[in-house]
């Protein structure tokens, strides 16, 4: 590839009118239940932008439905739990995810390998500690009060929960590397919220072992959190090749955080999408600038595409990456 390649962290969805169309009779977990709307909305962000992948259309909590809890996805909130984790028979429910629990997502991602020509498809799912405040929170949270009241007060169920987690993510993983996916992303995205020991004792054993359990499928491996400044030191020791930094850090600074060896993924912040051209292009050329002290870059957002985004100004700055990081190569 002679350029940066460039793709956004929720890129299908919300800010496109051809999906709002597409989701307006449809709940979101609906959706994420059927292999033909799952293509058509991966597919969608690509003919628009032409970035150089395509991420699985699905949600974090997709492997959790699959295997019998009941959660779902309120519009303009995000996930609900009905019955959030408190006691060790709640944890003893997370079974290990079975292809079979989720035949839409191997047969979603064979059909986009076939109608992608070559262009990688990243499949994800949620980390370990992003998976458990949901679930033990019961929805979105700011502090994680109870999830980390677990984590402190209870290292047994902890790691018992962490455990099940790590090994539903890797079958969700595996599932959609074996249908096809050239690559895979772990959003971890709230783990900024514990200092570096915690992360090191509570969460990182689990993306280890979620990484190890990949690494002889040999696609790329990509790591994201928010908020993860102190982190990302830990998070490539954590085995990924990719380490995604929001916007709050530097590429160049990130470099010296991370051990050498790994490529960086980011990082604009997606809120300057909001401002006038004049504003963004100065600033997607500094992230570029930055983006080639790394072993390796992947243009992106720091977080996800807002809703709100013009998806006019994703495409101008997908052309912008394109052209300016070969003109100064
Ligand atoms: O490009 C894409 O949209 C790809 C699909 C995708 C991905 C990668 C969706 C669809 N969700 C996710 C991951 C996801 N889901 C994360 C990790 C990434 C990140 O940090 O942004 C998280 C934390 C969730 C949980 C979730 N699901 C939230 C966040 C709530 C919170 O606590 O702040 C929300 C709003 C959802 C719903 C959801 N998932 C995806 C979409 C398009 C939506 C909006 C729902 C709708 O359209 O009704």
């Amino acid at each position: 590839m002679p350029y940066t390649p460039v793709w956004y962290m929720r890129q299908a969805g919300r800010s496109l009118p051809e999906y709002r169309a597409l989701r307006t009779d449809r709940k979101m977990l609906d959706a994420c239940s059927n292999a033909d709307l799952i293509t058509e909305i991966t597919l969608q962000p690509v003919r628009r932008y032409d970035v150089d992948a395509a991420i699985f259309f699905s949600d974090i909590v997709v492997p959790l439905r699959a295997i019998g809890i009941g959660v779902d996805i309120k519009p303009g909130v995000g996930p609900v739990v009905d019955h959030p984790i408190r006691s060790a028979a709640d944890v003893a429910k997370l079974r290990p995810l079975e292809p079979d629990d989720v035949p839409f997502v191997s047969a979603a991602v064979t059909s986009l390998v076939g109608e992608l020509n070559g262009k990688p498809l990243i499949g994800f799912a949620g980390g370990p500690f992003t998976l458990a405040s949901y679930l033990v929170e019961g929805g979105s949270s700011k502090n994680f009060e109870l999830t980390k009241t677990l984590m402190y007060g209870d290292p047994a169920l902890w790691a018992d929960l962490m455990s099940r987690l790590a090994e539903i993510t890797i079958g969700f993983l595996q599932l959609q590397v074996a249908a096809g996916a050239s690559a895979i992303q772990l959003f971890d995205s709230w783990i900024g919220s514990l200092s570096l020991d915690d992360y090191r004792a509570s969460v990182l054993p689990y993306s280890r072992r979620i990484f190890a359990a990949l690494a002889d499928t040999g696609v790329p491996r990509l790591h994201f959190g928010v908020n993860t400044g102190e982190l990302l030191g830990a998070m490539g020791e954590a085995g990924a090749d990719v380490v995604g930094v929001d916007w709050r850090v530097p590429l160049d600074e990130a470099v010296s955080r991370v051990e050498p060896g790994k490529a960086l993924q980011g990082n604009l912040d997606p809120v300057i999408l909001m401002a006038p051209w004049e504003v963004v292009r100065p600033r997607a050329l500094q992230v570029l600038d930055r983006g080639r002290t790394a072993e390796g870059h992947i243009f992106n957002l720091g977080h996800g595409v807002l809703p709100e985004t013009d998806p006019d100004v994703l495409a101008r700055l997908t052309d912008l990456v394109h052209t300016e990081s070969v003109r100064s190569a």
